[in-house]
């Protein structure tokens, strides 16, 4: 008998994967497609457990697909820009571009160390002049559409990584790589027009609701953030001009007592008196320098200045007195609100902080609302008051009355409000997709003609860590000539940001080595779009609602004909150790690496699957890694005792079969219908992998094996055992079916389908009395609860008219012989 030894086993099938191009995948109309993926990663120098259990997630639908049929895409590629290979580049003094790539070839090598089913001919690397040159070109046709543009805009800047952020990238005020403290900056940057595709970002949630987790999509909607409101004109007193507000309480519109500006509005200064312009200006420079996303928070202490100036309510008439206030931002409505401090919580603690005239304008249903005695906004629905004609309406209907009012009348208009800001993609950085763009100093921003690209990043650059962005300093870079005027020029140095080669790489992989465009559109129709995406919950608002965005604009500018990339979004949880997510700085970290060389990858696959759901937190334990491994071995055994007796063996003829050879092909054909719905669709590896489990035990407890009659039953469940575990260790699965004298590879073999006649339990036969005379015979399952066989005795039409106006006392099961009812 052999000894189980991963490492040759795992050299061997790795080999044969590599030399056959097992997983190579070419268009065939005859077959249904399945497009697997996962997120790519980042080439960071090694893989880590997250890697391994997203990786292992993924392989096993892939094999288990290819195995029902399907014709499936599993690509991998590399995540390649980005700030850390600059970092090293400083530490090391080495070079990005060297430095990634060698992560890359290192990285591959544990990927397929870990004996993952890829296409390693689609492999694709961000930072490939091959992929970035199209990005460019992309970029240049956005240009021509108006969704990219650049513009001065305040922005989120790292002070560590010396960039800029976009807003989906600062989280509590830090950065999301590096958690410094982000400040707030005012630059020239390069944006993507995403706002224009709010509407449709938004509707489009709802299509899939079938395949996302609900959770994402609703933090996909609340940053979508739409609102419906009016924006209503407020004139100054004095008639020069007049304030537009946002709102989208225009039911409390008679409540408004005073104005609230953002600071940076620009009217804000020029509304200042003599008198209160000291004030005035000192506020606007606190605030500049305060955090814009703390300014937006709910238990941010709410200040503001009087301007001076005031402005008269359109409806009451009544004068406003306009203030600046901090929590009111720039960039979201007009920059400008009518304060209501009667029903909303804000205005109410400003006012009651600067003494501002309080009007209750909505009332609960039969009550009263005192201001002089309110503690609190009143802020939801109620009765209007106060409100002239619109007096004794339900606030909500009021809502609809006062806008159409608001438009007859010429003060106002219906509109809506996105929270969402465009994308803003300028990175200060070196290693990234240079942005196709000259400036000019006569003709301004021009775009690098087509027939100029590829801008290609320049290879001799100095890393010193001081000074910004090291590209600027490349002067053969950045000196050029304008395309228009043939005058001297600079390149634009600032590259994209990383976000948008992970945008699209999912589409570049339907045709990675098309030469005549980003993508070819017959091979994107093939495949697109993305059947089962999996991936970390932390994108959820960032790559997941870039890449939607960008295959839209993709769509638009006639590359594709998707709409939405992913139909089915896997989030996977995270792993954990010692009650903590595994990171280099809770020391807590296990290298794949070490646990291979131990084990072997099939061990590491089988454990990373079986200890957790996959949407689940995956907590480490050794004992765990320890019992995956003794499980492979027990079957490795168990395989190798029965070898000599089921070679030869014939299939199941059930009518042969012993009742204890019945009970072990009804528990294969349980496991292959389990097994099947739990991994279809649902993803339970682990329940599916301790079902597996049950069955060994069941085979190895089955005597006598070599028994004539039932050589056929265990050789039938041997072979099940190995093609149910071979999506989730492959190569362990390969080796037996060849060892059990098999021809080809088990994968080809396809998935076992189950004989649903073989899964009916055994029956017996319950007699059913009443008063004790026979009265019914009931088939239940042997294992059917008391409970069960009382309730089916009950309601047996047999025994129902016996039962008709009798009450019954008392009901006796003799297990699996009688049901007794005592009836009076
Ligand atoms: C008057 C009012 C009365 C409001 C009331 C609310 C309650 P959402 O739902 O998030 O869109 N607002 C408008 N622009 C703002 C800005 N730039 N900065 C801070 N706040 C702003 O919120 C819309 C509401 O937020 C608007 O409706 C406005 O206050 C405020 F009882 O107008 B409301
Ligand atoms: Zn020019």
């Amino acid at each position: 008998e052999e000894r189980y030894n991963p490492k040759q086993v795992e050299e061997k099938w790795q080999g044969f994967w590599e030399t056959n191009k097992s997983f190579k995948a070419v268009e065939d109309a005859q077959r249904e497609k399945y497009y697997l993926l996962e997120m790519f990663p980042y080439p960071s120098g090694r893989i880590h457990m997250g890697h391994v259990r997203n990786y292992s997630i993924g392989d096993v639908i892939a094999r288990f697909k290819r195995m029902r049929g399907f014709n499936v895409l599993h690509p991998m590629g590399w995540d390649a820009f980005g700030m850390p290979a600059e970092n090293a580049a400083i530490q090391n003094k080495s070079h990005p571009a060297k430095w990634t790539y060698e992560n890359i070839d290192y990285m591959r090598g544990q990927l397929k160390r870990l004996g993952l089913s890829y296409d390693w001919d689609r492999e694709l690397a961000t930072c490939d002049l091959d992929y970035y040159k199209w990005e460019q070109q992309i970029f240049l046709e956005m240009y021509e559409k108006g969704l990219a543009y650049k513009k001065v805009s305040p922005v989120n800047w790292c002070p560590k990584c010396q960039t800029v952020l976009a807003n989906e990238q600062v989280e509590d005020g830090a950065c999301w790589r590096c958690d410094s403290e982000v400040v707030q900056k005012e630059l020239e940057q390069w944006s993507f027009r995403i706002t224009a595709y709010a509407q449709e970002l938004l509707d489009d949630t709802y299509k899939l609701t079938n395949g996302w987790p609900e959770r994402v999509l609703t933090m996909q909607r609340n940053w979508i953030g739409r609102s419906v409101g009016c924006e209503v004109e407020f004139p100054l007193e004095d008639g020069s001009s007049k304030i537009t507000v946002f709102t989208t309480r225009q039911d409390t519109l008679y409540g408004a007592t005073f104005m609230s500006l953002a600071p940076e509005h620009p009217m804000a200064l020029q509304l200042a008196t003599d008198a209160q312009r000291p004030q005035v200006e000192a506020f606007i420079d606190k605030v500049k320098k305060s955090d814009k996303l703390k300014r937006g928070a709910e238990d941010q202490e709410k200040e503001g200045v009087f301007t001076g100036a005031y402005c008269i309510n359109p409806l009451t008439k009544v004068k406003m007195p306009i203030f600046l206030a901090n929590f009111v931002l720039m960039e979201y409505g007009t920059g400008a609100v009518m304060a209501v401090p009667t029903h909303d919580q804000r205005d109410f603690e400003f006012a009651k902080k600067y003494d501002l005239p309080l009007k209750v304008v909505i009332v609960p249903e039969g009550e009263t609302l005192d201001p002089a005695t309110m503690t609190e906004a009143f802020t939801v629905e109620g009765i209007m008051v106060s409100s002239g004609s619109f007096d004794g309406m339900k606030s909500g209907d009021a809502k609809e009355a006062i806008a159409d009012f608001l438009e007859k009348e010429g003060i106002g208009r219906k509109t809506v409000n996105f929270r969402l800001r465009d994308w803003g993609v300028s990175r200060q950085r070196y290693w990234g997709n240079p942005i196709p763009m000259i400036n000019c100093p006569t003709c301004g921003v021009v775009p690098v003609p087509k027939d100029q690209l590829p801008v290609v990043l320049p290879m001799d650059v100095e890393f010193t860590g001081e000074g910004g962005n090291p590209l600027a300093k490349v002067t053969s870079f950045v000196n050029c000539t304008c395309p228009v005027c043939g005058g001297a020029a600079r390149r634009e140095t600032d590259t994209m940001d990383t976000f948008v080669q992970s945008s699209w790489y999912f589409l570049r992989y339907c045709s990675p080595k098309y030469n005549e465009g980003p993508l070819d559109k017959k091979q994107v129709e093939a495949w697109m779009p993305v059947d089962q995406y999996i991936g970390g919950i932390e994108h959820a608002v960032l790559h997941l609602l870039y890449a939607r965005f960008f295959t839209k604009v993709l769509r638009d500018l006639g590359y594709c004909n998707v709409e939405e990339p992913f139909s089915n979004l896997l989030t996977q949880g995270m792993v954990i150790k010692d009650g903590a997510k595994m990171s280099k700085s809770k020391g807590n970290v296990v290298d794949p690496n070490a646990l291979i060389e131990r084990y072997g990858a099939d061990t590491a696959r089988l454990f990373s699957l079986f200890a957790a759901p996959p949407e689940k937190d995956l907590d480490w334990s050794d004992q765990g890694v320890d019992g995956s491994y003794r499980f492979l071995n027990r079957v490795w055994r168990l395989v190798f005792e029965a070898l000599p007796f089921i070679t030869g063996a014939g299939a199941v003829d059930p009518a042969k079969l012993t009742s204890e050879g019945k009970g072990l092909r009804r528990a294969v054909h349980k496991t292959i219908r389990k097994v099947t719905e739990d991994i279809d669709g649902r993803f339970h590896f682990n329940t599916a992998i301790a079902a597996v489990m049950e069955l060994v035990n069941a085979i190895q407890a089955f005597e006598p094996k070599s028994a004539p009659g039932n050589v056929a039953v265990v050789r039938e469940a041997v072979l099940s055992v190995i093609r149910l575990l071979a999506p989730f260790v492959p190569h362990f699965t390969e080796e037996l079916w060849t060892a059990v004298g098999e021809k080809g590879a088990v994968e080809a073999s396809g998935w076992p389908g189950f004989d649903a006649e073989a899964t009916v339990d055994e029956e017996i036969t319950v007699v059913v009395q009443v008063n004790g005379k026979l009265r019914s015979k009931l088939n239940v399952s042997p294992s059917a609860a008391e409970e069960e066989v009382k309730a089916q005795a009950l309601a047996d039409e047999k025994v129902q008219p016996f039962l008709e106006g009798k009450s019954v006392k008392k009901v006796i099961y003799v297990a699996g012989k009688l049901v007794n009812i005592v009836v009076a």
